[in-house]
Parts: C-alpha cells; structure tokens; sequence
C-alpha cells in the first residue's frame, strides 16, 4: 500500500526543516540537506558534511574520545582501557555499547571493568601525569594485561599532561605495551575524528608485531565490524563454514593477539567505511593488502559480499563451499523474508544513524519491501555520501587538520602484492566489486529521497510530520521523542537489547523484529503530550 506521502515533494520538506533557523544557519543547513538524484553516471549531489554543528542545535552527534576509545578500542577485550579525566567521561561511557566478546581460551576479559584517573581538581590544576603513572602501575600489577591504552579527556588537553610520555616511560618500565590516544573530546567536530586516532594508533603500535606465519587458506581481516549484539558471531560462523580464515576484525570479538597478525591476511573487507577505512589505507600502503567493501548486513547483501570475496580469491573450491553455503542459508531466510514482506510492503522508514548503517540497513529494509524515504548520518565525510571519487575535492578544513596523518610507506621486508598487475586491474574494471573503492550511500539511493547530515531534534519533528514514516531507525537520544509521536523507532546502534542482525540469521532476527514493529496497532493510539495538551506547545524566539 503506497500512501498518499510518498508524492510529498522532498525540496517541500527540506524548506520546512529550514525555515525556522535564523538566515545563516538556515543558509548552512541548506547545504547539509539534500533532495538526491543520481544520474545514469552515478553522480549524486555534493551534500556539506563533518562541520561543526551549530551550537544550541540538539545533535545526534557523539564525541572524539567516544569515536576512539568506545567505537574503534573498545571491543577488544584483552587491551585495558584507562579513561584519563574526570570520573564521568569513563562512567558514562562503560559498557553503554553492546559490543560483545566471547570470555576468550585465557579468560582475559577486561570489558567490564571500568578504569579511569578518575581526576580531582588537584589535578586539573597541578596536573594529573603522578595519577595516570599510578594508574598504569595499578592496571599491570592487578591483570598483567599484554597492553595498555591511555585515552585523553578534554582536560587533558587543556591542561597539557604528556600522556605519551607517561606511555614510553611505563611501558620501558613495566615491557608491556602502554600507547596512547590524544582524543580530548573537543578534538573533532565529532566521533569521526577520534576513529581516525584510534586507527593511528592500532597501527603504529600494534599492527604488525608479530611474524609468526598464520595458518589456513584464504585469510581475510574485517575491518569495521564491532560485534554490536553479537554480528560478529554470525559473521564467523559463516566465515567458519565457507572455508574462510578470519585473522582479525578490527574489532569486534577479538584480541590483542590477533590485531599483531594482522598483516599476515591477503584481503582486507571493510563494512564500516567510515570508521576504519584509515587502516584499511595503511594496510594497503605498508604491506599490499587490497581491500574490499562488503556489507553484510540483509541476507542478499550478505550472499553478494561472500560472492565478491569468493571473486577475489578466485579459487573454485572456494566459489563452489561460498555456493553450497549460500544455499542452504538462503530458503530458510528467504522464507521468512517473503513472509514478512507480505505485511510490510509498501512501508516507509527513516534512517539517522552514525556513520555506515543508514546506508547498510536500506539494504535489510528493502528486503522486507520496505522503502527509505530519508536517511542521514550523524558525522559520516563526503566519501561516504558520495563515494570515494570525490575524495580529491573534499577540503580539509582546521577541524580535519588537527587530525594526525600517518606518512605510510611500504614496508621494506614485508610488503607483499597480493595479485599481479593484470588481476588489479580485472578487479578494478568491475564496479560490482567496489575494489579498494566505495561507492557511498546517496548512489544506492533513489533519486527524490531527501538526504540530512548530522539531523537536528527539531529537524526530526518536522520530518515525521511531513513524511508520516512506518519506522524509523536511530539511536536512544531519539527514541522516546520518535514514539511520543507515534512512529516505533528501532535502535540501530544498540539494536534495542536484539540481534543479531548480521548476516543470514541475523536478517532473519531483523525481518521479525520490524514486523513485529511496524505492524502493532498501538502506534496509532499514541497522542504526544502536546497534542492533548496545546499549552504545551513552545516556538523558538529568534
Ligand atoms: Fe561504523 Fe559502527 Fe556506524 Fe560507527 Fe557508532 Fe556503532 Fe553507528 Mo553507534 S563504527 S559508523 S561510531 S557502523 S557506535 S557500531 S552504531 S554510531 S552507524
């Protein structure tokens, strides 16, 4: 069933989510609002991105250290992790992202513990290096961990403590390996610019260390999957059962071990583009693996993702287990699919989520006939938007510039090509492949969807009014604002305490979970405070 909504003119919508900001942040949110089309080329739109939010707008948008110490180091489980600041920063941020681990052969777990300087304002005045020493000193002689990692709050940085140097001295003291990470919240506009230290310093201080040869055919590393609500489980299941050696996911379900061999894999596949394709750069500069972007999210795309690794390894026996494996995974799911589809189609989402899902999960909504009318990142870059191609003319402005980039050259001793010439440049000339390559979320798209970077609270009012969307997928900020006016919203960050919703189970978990979603009547009933209530409605004096 097609609503009456879906001729509602999108450039009608973005005035209305415009016209109430004052001119210059009406001019500046024009540029980060966009009605897509995609030509016969693939071109899409240039949309404005990874600029600072204005302040007194209520973002979606996390923090550097939350992107560097949560998102990217938070998953491995065997690395501890010390918060250096105020108690809050490592408080808050404990164990609030589903990421999840097995206990791991040598119990070394140390997710659920919270560290942290926890600073005084001692501290912050006469400065807070004495309390990291004793920290780290604390850390090793509790748990002997085989590294340690220090994580700047905005404090630190402006009181100017040299974590790095307190690093170098306890790790020569102690022979472990203590690194750490300049991610002062304030340090990027967003989380974005704290993924791309943690990329940093994953590979300068710990990619690499060892050169034992890994065993096993056809080994690959995951970049960017995190393991939220058990994906990575699925994922290496499927691996496991196609023949394919997983040497490492950057890093989801995985450990500190595994990161040092890292280089020993012949493919690396990115999932999440925006929060790892750095390392997936480095890898290829430093030792000659090239890189795939996959994702594994629907159970199509999941089919589609082992088909393009099955391509690059070209090897039959390989082709032919990826084959069996797909079909006896598909019926049970397509089942289920054709099932779910049958009440769902015709049904619209929104989609504001971080980074990579608002574009992955476009591909599960449209399994089950589900149509993204609008979508949108928190903090994503162009590329991710409008593929990789642009990535010579995006500007790199102060914000960006305060990033670290790593000089990478190839490894004298190590580097390795993988393929010969002939067989890049086979692999380059077929699209499909998104060979070291991604193409971004607007090309995927339909043209007339209205695309909105880094949304607003009461840009996300606006467009449930006007688009009278079945579902919308975003994150716990904005659920309960979402459901108050009567549209379910399903967490994609935490997945609402559900999943897995990777791979072939995990759609299976997702076509169930949104049925049950969009097809409960009690939505219908759900009147916001301010509607039975009209005193309660507030405008802004501007
Ligand atoms: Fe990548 Fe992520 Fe995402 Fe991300 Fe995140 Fe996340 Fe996310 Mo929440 S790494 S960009 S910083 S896929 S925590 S697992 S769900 S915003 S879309």
């Amino acid at each position: 069933m097609i609503t009456e909504n879906h001729h509602l003119d999108p450039e009608k919508a973005k005035e209305e989510l415009i016209k109430i900001y004052p001119t210059k942040v009406a001019r500046k949110r024009a540029q980060q609002i966009v009605v897509n089309q995609v030509d016969a080329d693939g071109n899409v739109p240039e949309i404005k991105v990874n600029t600072r939010t204005v302040p007194g707008i209520i973002t979606q948008r996390g923090c550097t250290y939350a992107g560097c110490k949560g998102v990217v180091l938070g998953p491995t489980r065997d690395i501890v992790i010390i918060t250096h600041g105020p108690i809050g920063c490592g408080y808050y941020s404990w164990l609030t992202r589903r990421n999840q681990t097995d206990a791991g052969k040598d119990g070394e777990n140390f997710m659920v513990y919270c560290f942290s300087t926890d600073m005084q304002e001692e501290n912050i005045i006469f400065g807070g290096e004495k309390k990291l020493r004793q920290a780290v000193q604390e850390a090793w002689d509790l748990f002997h961990p085989k590294a340690i990692s220090i994580f700047a709050t905005c404090p630190v940085g402006l009181i100017g403590d040299d974590i790095h140097n307190v690093a170098r001295e306890m790790s020569e003291k102690l022979g472990c390996n203590v690194f750490a990470c300049s991610c002062e919240g304030y340090k990027g506009v967003s989380q974005s610019a704290g993924h791309h230290i943690a990329n940093n310093a994953v590979f300068k201080n710990i990619v690499g260390l060892d050169d034992h040869p890994v065993a096993g055919k056809f080994k690959i590393n995951l970049l960017g999957e995190y393991n939220i609500g058990g994906d990575s489980f699925e994922l290496e299941r499927i691996f496991k059962k196609c023949g394919i050696t997983l040497v490492t996911t950057f890093s989801g379900n995985t450990t500190y071990a595994a990161f040092t061999q890292s280089h020993h894999a012949d493919l690396n596949c990115v999932m999440c583009h925006r929060s790892i394709n750095y390392m997936a750069e480095m890898m290829k500069t430093k030792f000659g693996i090239p890189w795939l972007k996959v994702n594994f999210i629907g159970a199509k795309s999941t089919a589609k993702s082992l088909r393009k690794i099955g391509e690059y390894f070209n090897d039959k026996e390989l082709s032919a287990q990826i084959e069996k494996v797909i079909a006896e995974e598909m019926p049970a799911v397509e089942k289920m699919m054709e099932d779910v589809r049958s009440r769902c189609k015709g049904k619209t989402a929104m989609l504001f989520v971080g980074g990579s899902r608002a574009h992955h999960y476009q591909d599960l909504f449209g399994e089950i006939g589900i149509r993204t009318v609008a979508a949108g990142y928190e903090f994503a870059h162009r590329d991710d938007y409008e593929g990789r191609k642009v990535l010579p003319s995006i500007q790199v402005d102060a914000d960006s510039r305060s990033i670290e980039e790593l000089t990478v050259e190839a490894d004298p001793k190590r580097f390795r090509a993988r393929r010969t010439e002939e067989e890049l440049q086979r692999y380059r000339e077929n699209p499909d492949l998104e060979f070291n390559d991604y193409h971004g979320m607007m090309r995927q798209m339909e043209s007339e969807a209205l695309v909105v970077d880094d949304i607003s609270h009461h840009e996300t009012e606006k467009l449930i009014e006007f688009y009278k969307p079945d579902i919308i997928g975003a994150g716990i900020k904005e659920k309960f604002v979402i459901q108050k006016s009567g549209v379910p919203c399903k967490q994609l960050h935490s997945y609402d305490y559900g999943g897995p919703y990777a791979g072939f189970r995990g759609a299976a978990n997702f076509y169930c979970d949104i049925d049950r979603m969009v097809n409960a009547q009690i939505w219908k009933h759900v009147k916001a405070p301010w509607q039975t209530h009209p005193e309660l409605t507030a405008r802004f004096a501007s």
